[in-house]
């Protein structure tokens, strides 16, 4: 079997032990670890000019980091990838902005990288390639002659078409997205929204199976909702449990009640509507002051984005007024860091914490939720309340699942939250356990791979059968494009060649 290679936009930090605040690359980097092979993709370092990957093995897993050139980063990364896409797929389309120069710099980005990765691709390896940054990688790889299965995972939502229409070039992104064997997304109803898009927009047709037929491609679309390793999480909470900042949280506590969040610092994830509605928790229950605190771990990311300073701003002002609101001497109502933690810190953290608060106002699946569960006790577990918005509500049956715009709601189930007896905190957190092992990482990793496999498998069948017989001239495939940016105007010729032909 051929190696693994994954491809995202950002590479986790390869030193073992420093903190990756990020799901996709804790995700990433557990699947990988497992079965070995390639890592490709941004060092997070800016460079002069781009230049052949640099290559480092750790244990199994050789990463293959590029640089990035500023001119790349600010309109691939800051520019269309994270002005445009990211606030556009979780809903935001106020904050998203286009700008044609950016999108031409983000598919001169993939066919760059595209052409670093392209010498290290042996044969029989399987490409995996990972989030907004990279949907028209497939097409590029193509271009360069690549034959080897690839699939695509978007780890945030796919909004409904609607609002993916506000994208301008959405068409082409769709299309290039087609590009793919096999394309997954964390949820049904982004799986649904893809095909709303094609079906209803008459682009193609889908079958029971997940097979899409469209713009002369095949593919196959489905639902995988990346996991976590709960009982390794168990472990590690377990074991931290004495470190030292563990013991001062708990010294700290003296018996209050302890609702924890972490989030990276990001407009999507509804940090200052948590906040609003824990104030409402105090507000509408004065029995809970100086007995109840929030602790908000809030490491920043994209800082040199203007939005989110805004909102760093914005959240410190809400975090102080709301304290100035309710403090008393010795009891502060909300507690707000904006910084990194050891991860297997962080776990040991969670597991202090009577309830954990996940109120995204949307999340393709928020891998903290599922953290909190698994860190818990046993014998004494915690209570996870968590926005209808977070694809883990699919999996998540025992959470107390909120809509975050709604503050009393959200209010009323940490109060529910933090009042729940015994026993049924203890089945809930049973319930949730059993969903997170029974959906663990491997298994996320496996289902895509396999599926990946077998489509692959089914289109070299095909496509040495389609050469067995006689090609007739409407079905030939068309000579490969240049390597060049795939086409963003409708003057160019779309290419017709399927991996299924
Ligand atoms: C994207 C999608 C999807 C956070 N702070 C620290 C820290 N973290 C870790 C958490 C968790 C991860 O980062 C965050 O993952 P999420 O899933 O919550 O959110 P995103 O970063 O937005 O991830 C998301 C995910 O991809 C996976 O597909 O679930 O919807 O947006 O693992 O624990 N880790 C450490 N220190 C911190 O301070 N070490």
């Amino acid at each position: 079997m051929g190696r693994l290679i994954v491809v995202s936009n950002r590479v986790a930090p390869t030193q073992e032990g420093r903190p990756a605040a990020g799901g996709l690359a804790v995700g990433v980097l557990d699947a990988l670890k497992e079965t070995g092979g390639v890592w490709f993709g941004w060092s997070g370092e800016t460079v002069a000019e781009p230049s052949a990957p640099v290559i480092e093995q750790q244990g199994s897993v050789t990463y293959a980091t590029v640089g990035l050139t500023r001119r790349d980063y600010d309109q691939y990364y800051k520019g269309f990838s994270n002005t445009t896409l990211w606030p556009t797929f979780h809903y935001r389309n106020d904050l998203a902005r286009y700008e044609r120069q950016e999108y031409g710099g983000y598919l001169r980005v993939n066919v760059s990288l595209a052409r670093q990765l392209q010498p290290l691709i042996e044969p029989d390896d399987i490409i995996w390639v990972h989030d907004y940054h990279l949907i028209p990688f497939a097409r590029c790889l193509r271009d360069l002659g690549v034959k080897n299965p690839i699939g695509f995972f978007l780890h945030i939502p796919l909004p409904v078409p609607e609002v993916m229409r506000s994208v301008p070039p959405h068409e082409e992104l769709m299309k290039f997205m087609c590009h793919y064997d096999v394309v997954g997304f964390q949820t049904g109803a982004d799986r649904q929204a893809f095909l709303d898009y094609i079906e209803r927009g008459g682009h193609g047709t889908a079958s029971e199976d997940g097979m899409v037929h469209a713009w002369d491609r095949i593919l196959k679309v489905g639902a995988y909702p990346i996991g976590i390793y709960p009982d390794a999480i168990a472990k590690s909470a377990g074991q931290f449990a004495d470190r030292k900042p563990v013991r001062s949280l708990r010294d700290a506590m003296r018996g209050r009640k302890l609702i924890m969040s972490v989030d990276r610092l990001d407009y999507s994830k509804g940090l200052a509507e948590r906040f609003q509605a824990f104030e409402r928790l105090l507000q509408n229950g004065p029995g809970w002051h100086g007995r109840v605190s929030l602790l908000q771990i809030a490491p920043p990311t994209r800082s040199d984005v203007q939005t989110y300073q805004t909102i760093r701003r914005n959240l410190e002002g809400e975090a102080g007024r709301i304290n100035g609101r309710f403090a008393q001497l010795d009891w502060t109502p909300i507690q707000y860091l904006n910084r990194k933690y050891e991860r297997n810190l962080l776990m040991a953290l969670f597991r202090e914490a009577q309830v954990g608060y996940v109120a995204p106002l949307r999340d393709g699946m928020n891998l903290v939720a599922k953290e909190y569960v698994a860190s818990q006790d046993p014998d004494d577990p915690g209570v996870l309340v968590l926005s209808q918005f977070a694809g883990a509500a699919e999996q998540l049956p025992g959470a107390l699942v909120v809509n975050p715009y709604d503050l009393n709601q959200t209010a009323e189930a940490l109060e529910r939250a933090l009042s729940m007896p015994h026993a049924e905190r203890v089945s809930r957190y049973q319930d949730m356990m059993a969903s997170l092992r029974e959906n663990n990482l491997s298994v996320w990793r496996d289902t895509f791979l396999t599926d990946l496999r077998s489509v692959a498998t089914a289109a070299s069948v095909t496509a040495r059968a389609r050469q067995a017989a006689p090609v007739d001239k409407a079905s030939a495939p068309a000579a490969p494009a240049p390597a060049s940016p795939p086409a963003s105007t409708a003057t160019t010729v779309p290419r017709a060649a399927t991996r299924a032909q």
